[in-house]
């Protein structure tokens, strides 16, 4: 069902001085940025790397007010990995499977992701406490 990591999105406060840390610390670049309002942050990606579904990137989050998920996250547990996105063939079929075996959904359908992908959210609780996220690029991208 995983093809790959596609990202680990990472919450913080402030997303320039945060990218300059990554640019300075690991030499990665950011490819692409984007305000999602519908999830309520301003995100940027840095490229790690390309395999055969897709490429994996680092995601930085910072959201666009305190009563948004990115917010919620930061006031209660302060900055760091926010979740874990996974790629899959085909997001809409995923969900149906992992749904079947009893995990909450946070999205019964896909949204709209970073560039250009179907992004659906699991629920923490059900995934080990951690946030996760199934990412279907689109097909440019695969
Ligand atoms: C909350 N919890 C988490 C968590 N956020 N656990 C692990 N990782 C996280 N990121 C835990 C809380 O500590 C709490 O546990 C329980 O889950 C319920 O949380 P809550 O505080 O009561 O509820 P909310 O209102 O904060 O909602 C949490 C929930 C929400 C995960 C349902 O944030 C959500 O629907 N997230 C999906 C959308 C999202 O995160 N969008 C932003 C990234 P306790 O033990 O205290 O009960 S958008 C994105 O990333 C896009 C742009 C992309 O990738 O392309």
């Amino acid at each position: 069902m995983f093809m790959r990591i596609d990202h680990v999105g990472i919450a913080c406060h402030d997303l320039e001085e945060k990218i300059a840390f990554f640019e300075r610390t690991f030499e990665l670049t950011v490819v692409a940025r984007e305000v999602n309002e519908e999830q309520g942050v301003k995100e940027a990606m840095l490229h790690i790397a390309d395999g055969e579904g897709g490429g994996s990137y680092i995601q930085l989050l910072e959201p666009l007010g305190p009563d948004t998920p990115v917010g919620k996250f930061l006031a209660k547990r302060g900055e760091g990995v926010h979740h874990v996105a996974f790629g899959v063939p085909d997001v809409t079929q995923a969900l149906q499977e992992i749904g079947g075996r009893g995990i909450r959904l946070l999205d019964e359908k896909p949204r709209h992701g970073s560039m250009g992908s179907s992004i659906a959210f699991l629920h923490p609780k059900d995934v080990g406490g951690m946030l996760t996220e199934l990412v279907q690029a689109p097909e440019r991208r695969a």
